[in-house]
């Protein structure tokens, strides 16, 4: 199909209303015959037009705003334009039902301006995945992380090793072309493979970042923890603001591992609630206790919680190489924050400032225990991470490992030289310039309507 007979996309992109402004946007040929029939005229490029929005039999269906973008610099890359129009129900739909009826528009899907986009070259893959990310994002981490991502941080740095990755491989293979020949320098392989070296250091410090990406993408874990009856489900509920949890005084409630999701100070958190550790003969609470313990593996600081301030018990610190209280964040395990509970039973000669306690019945201490929370998220994402999620992280590593193999100076240089272009490749899945047909269906199954 040439570009030319390619269908014309049409979508609301603004929320569906009623609202006071709606976004309509158009992106393909027949863009300009679109605006010719609607607006009466295509308007000067990148310059806000106003004017009435005609109807087939030239009653006017609203006025309105009109942008138009020519190819190729346009979010597409293909000629775009958009409506900007009252935002009702029936004026966004009788502007929708007549894009429908010209010929060549069709209601674009999910996702399908963005993925123009990127088929036209204006967006690598990484970048795609910044933006719907971006669209979904909830908390001020996740939108400056979402951010980068979208403005193609990642994939430009991923194709400049690429290029060097594909300059070493023409070197390693100048080699191997010329070995006979006696007279080429041995030294032009080795700067190739000293490249590979170079670009695998780099990379591998782009993986070492402990997965805070998809931390803030997906929410750090705070695993709420403690003896049955310690007040758990209680404090999760006044965090969430809602009854989440059941709560009753009878030990065992809770048995299942609930979660709640919570923005702490711009970061984004899963509150997780969890069966109170004890041994009991109930199998449903065994189970409970069990998922507890392996949730508490995965978490990325643990609340420890006791109405008489008792430490958590070592067999759990041990198990999921917790560290005490106030330890460095840097060294490794799960920082474990023991908080006092049901705080208004004590006295005032009990309490300790320097201990945190709360109560969920009167809100006290709650303010001092989410800042506590926020110090120990915040240490763990300090530095921007590059990669924000699982398929990005695959493709580095396998190329690091392709890498790897082409740096053992054992192996003969036509392996080496296959290994180099092994590791391109998976950055080629990377930015999506290799092999993507069967990941772009899910990417761009994340998108909404209309972008
Ligand atoms: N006085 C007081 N009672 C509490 C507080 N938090 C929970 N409780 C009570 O302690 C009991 C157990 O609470 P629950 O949240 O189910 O504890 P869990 O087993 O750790 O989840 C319930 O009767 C709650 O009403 C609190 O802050 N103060
Ligand atoms: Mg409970």
């Amino acid at each position: 199909m040439t570009d030319s007979q390619a269908p014309t996309l049409y979508a609301l992109s603004s929320g569906r209303g009623p609202a006071g402004v709606a976004v309509i946007r158009m992106s393909g040929p027949a863009v300009r015959s679109a605006l010719q029939a609607v607006f009466g005229r295509v308007p000067a490029p990148r310059a806000a037009a106003y004017g009435a929005l005609r109807d087939a039999d030239g009653s006017i269906l609203d006025r309105g705003l009109v942008l138009f973008f020519p190819a190729p610099r346009s979010f597409t890359g293909d000629d775009v334009a958009e409506f900007q129009v009252h935002g009702g129900r029936a004026v966004v739909a009788a502007l929708l039902r007549r894009l429908g009826g010209l010929p060549g528009l069709v209601a674009a899907p999910a996702g399908a301006f963005t993925r123009r986009a990127f088929e036209n070259g204006r967006m690598d893959l990484t970048a795609v995945e910044g933006l719907a990310d971006l669209v979904q994002a909830e908390t001020e981490a996740q939108r400056r992380q979402a951010l980068r991502l979208a403005e193609g941080a990642f994939g430009q740095g991923a194709m400049r090793w690429r290029a060097d990755l594909l300059a070493a491989r023409a070197a390693v293979e100048a080699d191997l072309d010329f070995a006979e020949e006696e007279d080429v320098p041995g030294s032009v392989a080795d700067d190739g493979l000293a490249r590979v070296t170079a670009v695998r250091a780099e990379m591998e410090r782009v993986l070492a970042d402990g997965g805070r990406g998809e931390r803030i993408r997906d929410g750090f874990q705070v695993v709420v923890m403690g003896p049955p009856n310690a007040g758990k489900s209680s404090l999760v509920n006044h965090l969430a603001g809602r009854e989440v949890a059941i709560v009753t005084e009878v030990p065992g409630t809770t048995r299942d591992v609930l979660e709640v999701h919570l923005d702490l100070e711009g970061l984004p958190v899963v509150l997780v609630d969890t069966a109170g550790l004890r041994d009991s003969d109930d199998r449903v609470e065994q189970e409970g206790v069990r998922r507890a313990r392996s949730r508490a593996g995965v978490a990325d600081v643990i609340l420890w919680l006791d109405p008489d301030g008792g430490a958590p018990p070592s067999d759990l610190l041990a198990g999921v190489g917790v560290r005490p209280e106030g330890g460095d964040p840097g060294n490794g395990g799960v920082p474990v924050i023991a908080v006092r509970s049901q705080a208004d039973q004590l006295g005032a000669i009990e309490s300790d400032p320097n201990r945190l306690a709360v109560s969920s019945r009167t809100g006290f201490g709650i303010d001092g225990l989410l800042d506590a929370i926020a110090r120990v998220l915040q240490s763990k994402s300090a530095e921007p991470s590059l990669i924000a999620q699982e398929r990005q992280r695959v493709c580095v590593a396998e190329a690091v490992e392709a890498l790897l193999r082409a740096e053992d100076a054992c192996a003969p240089l036509e392996v080496r030289a296959d290994e180099i272009r092994r590791a391109s490749q998976a950055l080629g899945r990377l930015v999506g310039q290799v092999d993507v047909e069967e990941v772009l269906g899910a990417i761009f199954a994340n998108f909404c309507i209309g972008k």
